[in-house]
Formats: C-alpha cells, sequence, structure tokens
C-alpha cells in the first residue's frame, strides 16, 4: 500500500500496511482484518441484510471480492455457501476455468460447499456462443452474461432454499453503476439501487454486504489474508462504461478523498428520505409479475428478459 512506511496503527501505534484517506485512518495487519471485518457486520446490520437463522448463498467468481467475502461471512460464523458460474468464456487465460479452480481450492481449504453450474454442460451453450446467437448482444456479450447469470443465481437459490443471495460488490462498482444511472436518468433502475433488494415470495433476497467498501480494501483484506485468487478480469470487461465511470470517480477521488463514498451514502440518504418516493416505479422489493417460461419474477408482461433472448428453453 502507498506511503506507509512512517505510518503508524492507530490502535496499537505498530507500522500500518494501510492507510485510507477517504476514512483518515492507518491500520497494522491485525488491526485492519479486525476492522474490515466489524465494518461487513455494521453493514449488514444497518441495512438489515440477513439473520444467523438465514442460509446465505454467496456468488462467487474466483476474484478478490467475492472470496473476500466469502471468507468474512465464514470466518463470523454464518452459513454461506459458495455458488460459481462457469460461463465459458476462454480469452487467452481460460478465464472462466481458471478462475472456478480459484473457488474450488478456496471452498476446499476451508471446508466450505460451493455450488457449480457450468453454462455449457447445464444448457448446452457457453454465454459467449449465447451471446453470438442472440440479435441484441452479438458483439459484447455482457448484457447476456448478466441477464443469465440473475437467472441462474435465482434458480439455484430457489431450488436450493437459500433465503439471501450475497453478491460482493464493491463501492467503486456501485458508485459506477450509480453514475451510469444518474447520467442516463435511468429512474427505475435509481429506485431500485439499493444493498438489500427484497424478493418475491419463494425467491432470495439480493444483499451487497461490501457496498461501502473502496475496492483498494477488499483487495488489501484478500492479500492481507493470503487469499489465492484470479487476478485476470474477464476478457470482455474491457472498454465497458463502468471502467469509464471507474476511473473517473477515482480521479475525482484523487483530489478529494471520500467524495465516492459520500456519492453513494448521499444517494442511500437521499432515497431513504423519500426523495424518489413518488417515482412510479418506486419500490423496495422486485415486482410480483411472474414470467410464463421460467417461473421467475419480472418487471414485464409476458416472457422476462432472460426468456425473450436467450428462448424459454434454456
Ligand atoms: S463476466 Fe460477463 Fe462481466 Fe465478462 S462477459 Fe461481461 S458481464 S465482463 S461482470
Ligand atoms: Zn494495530
Ligand atoms: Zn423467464
Amino acid at each position: 500500500m502507498s506511503s506507509t512506511h512512517s505510518m503508524k496503527c492507530r490502535k496499537c501505534g505498530e507500522r500500518a500496511v494501510i492507510r485510507m484517506r477517504q476514512h483518515r485512518l492507518a491500520l497494522c495487519k491485525p488491526h485492519y482484518i479486525e476492522w474490515f471485518i466489524e465494518q461487513t457486520r455494521h453493514a449488514i446490520k444497518k441495512y438489515r441484510m440477513f439473520g444467523r437463522g438465514e442460509r446465505i448463498l454467496v456468488a462467487v467468481s474466483g476474484g478478490k471480492d467475492s472470496l473476500a467475502l466469502w471468507d468474512v461471512l465464514w470466518q463470523t460464523g454464518y452459513q454461506a455457501d459458495g455458488l460459481y458460474m462457469n460461463l465459458g468464456i476462454a480469452g487467452e487465460d481460460d478465464y472462466s476455468n481458471a478462475s472456478e479452480r480459484y473457488a474450488r481450492d478456496f471452498a476446499a481449504e476451508r471446508g466450505l460447499t460451493l455450488h457449480v453450474v457450468n453454462i455449457r454442460e447445464t444448457h448446452g451453450s457457453s454465454i459467449p456462443e449465447l451471446a453470438r446467437r442472440s440479435k441484441r448482444a452479438q458483439h459484447k456479450p455482457c448484457a447476456v452474461c448478466g441477464l443469465s447469470k440473475r437467472h441462474v443465481m435465482n434458480r439455484v437459490a430457489r431450488e436450493m432454499g437459500f433465503d439471501v443471495l450475497a453478491t460482493a460488490h464493491n463501492l467503486d462498482d456501485e458508485a459506477a453503476v450509480l453514475m451510469g444511472n444518474v447520467m442516463n436518468w435511468q429512474t427505475e433502475q435509481l429506485t431500485r439501487q439499493s444493498p438489500v433488494l427484497d424478493a418475491a415470495p419463494g425467491f432470495a433476497r439480493k444483499v451487497k454486504p461490501f457496498c461501502r467498501f473502496y475496492e483498494r480494501e477488499t483487495a488489501a483484506y484478500a492479500l492481507l489474508r493470503g487469499i489465492a485468487y484470479i487476478e485476470d478480469e474477464c476478457p470482455f470487461a474491457e472498454g465497458s462504461k463502468q471502467l469509464t465511470y471507474k476511473a473517473l470517480l477515482n480521479s475525482m477521488e484523487e483530489d478529494q478523498p471520500g467524495i465516492k463514498l459520500a456519492f453513494y451514502v448521499g444517494f442511500l440518504n437521499a432515497k431513504n428520505a423519500g426523495a424518489f418516493a413518488s417515482l412510479p416505479e418506486a419500490t423496495s422489493s422486485e415486482r410480483l409479475l411472474i414470467c410464463p417460461g421460467c417461473g421467475q419474477p419480472t418487471s414485464s408482461l409476458g416472457l422476462c428478459a432472460f426468456c425473450r433472448t436467450i428462448g424459454s428453453g434454456f
């Protein structure tokens, strides 16, 4: 971590391994790990994400954020299984298979249960193949990928009786999505962007316990805990709008430490105070329409976006 050699841990005075300008806080390794876990617990309570008795399914990609999240939940004694979705993305480094190995090794080392869904084995086609066949997404599989991941997560959580679906979106992710929603005035998405999303009956609630962590903080946690994770990004992430927004927010953060957190938390507070309450789409839960193709909740009449794009035979 940068410029920490002379920094001392605020708690014990030992050498600090990380300095967080946005929190005016420097910490040594054990106190950083302690702080990180405590902050996660705080977010879980503050946003009423889940309780001790609930069964949690963590979506793991083999990357640092999701493995860090699973690690924290495991350490804090929550009942959390993992779900790895092999999307069949090859790239130079055999991206999907390589990341699956990281997820499997992580689970095996800790004696945790990992559920694996291989999209091609289960459904006959990989994500890039599905995208090639769909009219909308021939060049960029991300739209098809997002729809498919959501669909599979919902299905597995429902079939296996999980109460909660946890994803490891961090503050950088959430702030970039927020910026995209604001730039395009996507009011429906704005009303639905939340650390907790209640679901239709029979489906799992969606939660993001890391939504207030800077990406740098989750990376530091993974590193300090010695978690082995895939460092490559999905080859299709390159050139995405999300990355553009992330870069913009990071350059603002350079000048104004804390601006990213203020942007996101300010939005949540405004929403909480009813700033979006008059919008027709305002709801904290998914709509109760059910897709006749797959039986999952949808906001449209008739087939859901997934079934319309991929076909209900998927
Ligand atoms: S995995 Fe899928 Fe992402 Fe890769 S194809 Fe795009 S959406 S970039 S999070
Ligand atoms: Zn310390
Ligand atoms: Zn459907």
